[in-house]
């Protein structure tokens, strides 16, 4: 089970922060109404020329929660790819960011289903890899997409051949952040607010923000800290911060959604001059960047991400070996950059 947000049981939190989380949701069911547009070919990943021998092939898609506007993307591209492809898509997840023995057990479900597939978007990247081996040595192919197994925990644990999908989070994060830094001409006082420390990307995207606000010798980086990746969390580290930090100028959020409970703090405690930066670029974020009160994010084509994973499993199912990496391409939504809702575009290359 997961547990509330540190010092702070879920019944306290904020009235506000409740009516945020509400209006996000209201965002996100009108979410399949935006632009989709992937662009991409109807190729048979199988090569063959009928497409009986792929209809039964049922490949999961297994994401961390749907809490998180992010992963519904991630789903809108996997469905694609299983019309394209005609197969079935099983797609499960966890209850929140932080339940990680469910994300497991989900998995231990769909080994004794003995689905041909997993395409995981782990929460965890140590912890989700025994039970991953324990479906590849069931005959099940892992594909792993937007947070990456751990490749030294990997290799320990005999987790082989598992081709990885997602952005260059450490370059992206450093466009994200370097946004902000840019901007400061005086002295000035940052911090980052992490994801799940266990996740590779939120410490790929601290590193990456760490890299910009170190370039800028004006900038003096007071604390990193982890939001667990939550609304609920970012908005109560950042009245935290506000408390220990009132100097505070700029922050790097290393996902959206902690970026907009941040921001929410931010206007309760008036101190809309503060600079932010984030990851994700939803639809409420990207609002935010045309109101003003988010500088920056980036969008990682999570759509792309959830198709790629499903074809990659259908070229692994039929033997081919795939790219170690795959990067998909990330833009930095600013204001200047136009923050409006755009078609997705179609896959990067491979690396
Ligand atoms: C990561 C994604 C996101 C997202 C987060 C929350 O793996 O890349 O940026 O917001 O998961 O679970």
């Amino acid at each position: 089970m997961d547990e509330p947000p540190a010092n702070r049981p879920l019944y306290q939190i904020s009235a506000t922060c409740v009516c945020l989380f509400i209006s996000l949701l209201t965002i996100i069911a009108g979410c399949d109404r935006t632009p989709f547009d992937l662009n991409l070919k109807a190729n048979d990943p199988l090569g063959n020329t009928s497409t009986e021998a792929q209809k039964t092939t049922r490949v999961a898609l297994v994401m961390k929660t749907l809490t998180n506007p992010f992963f519904l993307e991630m789903e809108r591209g996997a469905r694609r790819a299983e019309r394209e492809f005609a197969v079935d898509l099983i797609v499960k997840m966890a209850a929140s960011e932080t339940s990680i023995q469910q994300q497991i057990g989900i998995v231990e479900d769909l080994i004794r289903d003995q689905v041909d597939a997993l395409v995981i978007a782990p929460g965890d990247s140590v912890e989700l890899i025994p039970v991953l081996r324990k479906a590849q040595l069931a005959g099940i192919v892992v594909v792993n997409i937007d947070n990456q197994l751990d490749p030294f925990f990997s290799k320990k644990n005999g987790l082989a051949a598992v081709p990885f999908i997602s952005v260059d989070n450490k370059a992206a994060a450093y466009r994200s952040a370097k946004y902000i830094a840019d901007k400061i001409q005086f002295p000035a006082q940052a911090a980052i607010m992490g994801g799940i420390p266990e996740a590779l990307n939120s410490d790929d995207r601290i590193e990456g923000a760490l890299k910009a606000f170190r370039e800028n010798p004006k900038i003096s980086l007071l604390t990193v800290d982890s939001g667990h990746w939550k609304i609920e969390e970012g908005h109560d580290l950042m009245e935290q911060w506000l408390l220990r930090y009132p100097q505070l100028d700029l922050i790097f959020a290393a996902n959206d959604m902690m970026a907009l409970g941040a921001i929410e703090a931010l206007r309760e405690a008036g101190r809309e001059d503060v600079l932010v930066s984030s990851f994700d670029a939803l639809i409420p974020a990207r609002q935010a960047i045309e109101q003003g009160t988010l500088q920056a994010s980036v969008d990682q084509n999570p759509a792309v991400q959830g198709y790629l994973g499903v074809q990659y499993a259908l070229r692994a199912l039929n033997g081919e070996v795939l790219p170690e990496i795959t990067y998909v391409d990330a833009e930095l939504i600013t204001a200047s950059a136009g923050a409006a809702i755009k078609p997705l575009k179609s896959p990067g290359g491979d690396s």
